[in-house]
């Protein structure tokens, strides 16, 4: 009996776990909606049992496809995972047509009619992990199988019908799927199998190389052919082992394709911020915003099938520079003629407004360009995730250190600095294979859409492949330079002598690269993956890669032109966690480590800063001489109060410390840099009664304003995949100290654990931000 029912079970419901549940397959969407998503943290409750769980590698950290290698692995071969094209064991069990049951009589055949099977909660796009798409079309992955069903004006004869299906992508040349017997690894072809009268059902196979996109389906027979009003999407597939995305974990794939929900993390290193960003890749008409963004990046349609080309524009595409790109970028702090970078809350808005106007959207920065880059991979099917790197440098004379400039006294020489280290930097990684490279290099790639330098004369950069970054093989494309230099580069100072020569003074070699961090797997946790872009600070691994990236550059390695004593060595610390509106204090600890004494002269300048280290103005400045006996510590402090910060806080509320000294016995040379930030209260949100598909609920945001002044224009933004399109409401201003309560109806669409994000801006305060999830029940 059982194996009976086995029988039963359509061959994706045999074969893929993911797939298989009992109920039929006609059953209405939202009744086969996983309530079991990552974001929720409850995969146990699937109805696959979670298989990610149960396999040997069941997403320990050991296993992490880190290095390209995974290919190797024991568990390679596990069938459950496997939609490779139909070929070997997971063809589709094929009825071959009863001769004695399709007569040719009845005329040349005739197509009827072209069911696509195409319902949302149907067996196609849940074996496909389509499912979760807002959309009534047929979307499916590459080199994976699936069924449609053809009316003829008669029954199907094995023995004298054939026929064939046409794909063809616009402004493409038309594909023939022609009728086999068997799918081979080629790919592309169609399968008669059960003929039940008038009605086929016909499998269809596409390429694993098949270019992505939007597809116009003709079947044809001997003497005609069917509706041309048949339209499919192909997109990339990690779960077919033949595609180059193909990404061999469960649980990764759940995150790193399906997750709509992510956060992204900001601040400093030692105050890291985060917060929720909606990638709404699912949303009603992202995917065909997402597919309007690669029409005009004009990539040829017959480039569409390699991630590393679509991965390529794509970071070209999501900033506007050169190409009139989704997000055009400020960092003015003026953003009167479009949105404030951190009211965004994700990337639905953005991406349809764009696919609306067909003009760049005003305005992002780094997170912003992260988090859309990240709805993109993801829509289009190619694992992706974003990442934030601390204390990231941007190396703009491409000589891979990060350099500072000052005059004989040690101040900084502002017009002279053009590199800079900004406090954060986000940029995405992805997921493929690299057959352009020698072996070993697939995996993780990294991808940056903030347009900072060009590469090949346009914005764009990567992928690059993540161990190329770690060992300092910059000679390895794309980009390799650029963003080893952003995590791992040496921090040099210069001084100017008084001849005019500028003189390296100082090399730190552990400024740059820290607490690289992206959303864990499966749960809202934050996920250090510092070890994949770099080798410890200090290691001989890490002095090994900077070596070599300086070799392969031809450039030389900063070194100290004279060694001077040193033995005076000096720290900053600042209080963490000071909210917007309170008194900051800072500390430089000095220590002399000599048998002498020592007299420092300190210069401590503070400056506002914009999180990618560019200084909008120093406000304060002071001079310091400090005496330290032998073998002596000593602490000089500072008090930066509200009412001197205030007046020049910029969006992200960070400053920078800089310490510069000078030890009058010795000359040794003091230098440091130290940013830190005020924190922003967060959003209260409330949800009123039960979620249920289809029933309106009410959402409750509170803010309390930290600040003795009055808030204007304060504009909340708020939005959820599943339950809110994304939605402005304007609120006006905000009373000092006041706490202030916006009630939000909205009316959730898709079953499961969803997020509800909420962010406020105002002219006074913003990066004001908050999430909570809902559990929405089938209605
Ligand atoms: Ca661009
Ligand atoms: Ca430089
Ligand atoms: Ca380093």
């Amino acid at each position: 009996m059982a194996r009976c029912e086995e029988r039963k079970k359509s061959f994706w419901e045999r074969l893929c776990p993911c797939c298989c549940t009992e109920r039929s397959q006609y059953e209405p969407d939202n009744d086969m909606r996983p309530v079991n998503r990552p974001d929720g943290g409850s995969r146990d409750n699937r109805p696959d049992g979670g298989i990610g769980d149960n396999r040997p590698d069941g997403g320990s950290r050991d296993n992490r496809p880190d290095g390209g290698s995974r290919d190797n692995r024991p568990d390679g071969g596990s069938r459950d995972n496997r939609p490779d094209g139909g070929s070997r064991d997971n063809r589709p069990s094929v009825n071959p047509p009863s001769p004695s049951l399709t007569p040719s009589i009845g005329g040349p055949l005739q197509v009827q009619n072209v069911d696509l099977l195409k319902q949302r909660g149907g067996e196609t796009r849940r074996a496909h992990h389509t499912d979760e798409f807002e959309y009534d079309e047929l979307i499916v992955r590459r080199g994976q199988p699936f069924k449609i069903c053809v009316t003829f004006q008669r029954a199907f004869n094995p023995k004298s019908d054939r026929i064939c299906v046409v794909l063809q992508m616009a402004n493409a040349q038309p594909i023939t799927l022609s009728q086999v017997n068997e799918f081979d690894e080629s790919g592309w072809a169609c399968q008669v199998a059960e003929v039940n009268g008038c009605k086929s059902n016909i499998w269809l196979n596409t390429s694993a190389q098949a270019p992505i996109g939007l597809y116009q389906m003709i079947v044809k027979t001997n003497s005609g052919e069917g509706p041309s009003n048949l339209r499919v999407y192909i997109l990339f597939n990690a779960w077919c082992r033949m595609d180059s995305v193909f990404m061999d974990n469960e649980a990764w794939r759940q995150e790193y394709v399906l997750n709509e929900i992510g956060r992204i993390y900001y601040g400093t290193q030692n105050q890291i911020g985060e917060r929720s960003w909606n990638y709404g890749q699912f949303d009603k008409g992202v995917l065909d915003a997402c597919l309007y963004l690669l029409d005009c990046g004009r990539i040829a349609p017959g480039s569409r099938g390699d991630p590393i080309n679509v991965t390529r524009v794509i970071s070209a595409m999501v900033n506007s520079m050169d190409d009139n790109g989704v997000v055009a970028g400020s960092w003015s702090g003026d953003y009167a003629d479009g949105v404030n970078p951190v009211a965004w809350v994700g990337s639905v808005d953005i991406l349809l407004r764009y696919h609306q106007s067909g003009s760049s959207v005003k305005y992002g920065q780094c997170w912003v360009f992260g988090g859309v880059t990240t709805t993109v991979l993801r829509c289009l099917g190619i694992p992706g995730r974003t990442i934030t790197n601390f204390a990231s440098a941007h190396d703009a004379d491409g000589n891979l250190t990060f350099d500072i400039y000052f005059d004989e006294n040690m101040k900084p020489i502002e017009d002279k600095n053009r590199d800079s280290v900004w406090n954060y930097h986000v940029w995405n990684d992805c997921w493929m294979t690299r057959p352009d490279l020698p072996a070993g290099y697939s995996g993780w790639q990294a991808i940056d859409s903030t347009p900072q330098e060009t590469s090949n004369g346009i914005y764009c950069c990567g992928p690059c492949p993540l161990l190329a970054i770690k060992n300092g093989l910059t000679n390895i494309k794309y980009d390799a330079p650029f963003i080893f230099a952003e995590v791992n580069s040496d921090k040099v100072c210069h001084q100017r002598m008084p001849n005019g020569q500028f003189k390296r003074v100082l090399v730190e070699e552990r400024a740059v690269g820290h607490c690289i961090s992206t959303k864990a797997v499966g749960s809202f946790a934050r996920d250090d993956i510092t070890y994949l872009y770099k080798h410890p600070e200090g290691s001989t691994e890490e002095r090994n890669s900077v070596h070599t990236a300086a070799r392969y550059s031809n450039k030389p390695l900063a070194a100290v032109d004279n060694e001077e004593t040193s033995d005076v060595s000096m720290s900053v610390e600042s209080q963490d966690g000071v909210i917007t509106g309170s008194d900051i204090n800072v500390r430089v600890l000095l220590k002399n480590n000599s048998n002498s004494r020592r007299c420092v002269s300190l210069s401590l300048t503070v400056g506002v800063m914009y999180y990618n280290g560019i200084c909008k103005e120093s406000f304060k400045n002071e001079t310091r001489d400090t005496t330290l006996n032998p073998g002596e510590g000593k602490a000089v402090g500072m008090l930066i109060s509200y009412a001197e910060y205030s007046k020049h806080l910029v969006d992200q509320g960070a400053m920078m410390l800089t310490v510069s000294g000078i030890v009058n016995e010795t000359g040794q040379k003091l230098a440091k840099q130290h940013t830190f930030r005020t924190r922003t209260p967060d959003l209260v949100i409330k949800v009123r009664g039960d979620a249920i598909v289809g029933q309106q609920i009410v959402a409750e945001v509170i803010f309390k304003n930290p600040l003795n002044t009055t808030l204007h224009n304060a504009v909340f933004h708020v939005e959820g995949p599943g339950l809110q399109r994304p939605k402005v409401i304007k609120y006006g201003n905000i009373g000092p100290l006041q706490t202030v309560c916006v009630s939000e109806r909205f009316t959730p669409r898709r079953p499961g654990p969803r997020q509800f994000i909420a962010s406020l801006e105002s002219n006074e305060l913003s990066q004001v931000h908050g999430t909570t999830e809902v559990v929405v029940q089938p209605c």
